[in-house]
């Protein structure tokens, strides 16, 4: 009964494996990215942990944002916020996907940047720079640089 079963999906298995070859992708450009809008929030005295936000809008094919890096900090990464028994859950995540009519936007109390190791000089009023890393659906990638304004916590 099993042998029945495992020789079928075997055959599928190779049947993949020699098909045609895959088209030849199309040249990199489908997707227009535009970054709108980032900041960083200065963390509270003593600590170097900053969160950060941005809106990605996209037209043409999606593509996912899937990292972040600054000079302004030692390292980026792409969290999303949640209410579980009324704690508040941060989560690392590879990715968040901008489409046509639904951009991709991280702020305070929602998905997010976070930055480890911000520069404690940097003050509310300065700018710093921000590098995203988008993929396309063919896996194309591109790197868009974005001025990101440095905000008090309370702003
Ligand atoms: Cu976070």
């Amino acid at each position: 009964m099993l042998t029945r079963i495992l020789v079928p999906a075997a055959a599928l298995l190779l049947a993949a494996c020699s098909g045609p070859a895959p088209a030849p992708s199309e040249p990199a450009g489908k997707s227009v990215i535009e970054v709108t809008d980032a900041f960083v929030v200065k963390p509270p005295e003593g600590r170097d942990v900053a969160s950060g936000g941005l809106t990605v809008s996209v037209q043409g094919e999606p593509v996912d944002l899937v990292g972040a890096s600054t000079d302004a900090a030692d390292r980026v990464e792409l969290h999303t916020m949640s209410m579980t028994d009324g704690v508040m859950q941060m989560r690392q995540v590879d990715k968040f996907t901008a489409s046509e009519g639904s951009p991709i936007v991280l702020k305070r109390g929602g998905n997010h940047l976070m930055l480890f190791g911000f520069n404690e000089s940097l003050q509310p009023g300065d700018t710093v720079d921000i590098a995203l890393e988008f993929l396309d659906s063919d896996g194309a990638s591109q790197t868009i640089i974005t001025t990101a304004d440095v905000k008090a916590l309370g702003d």
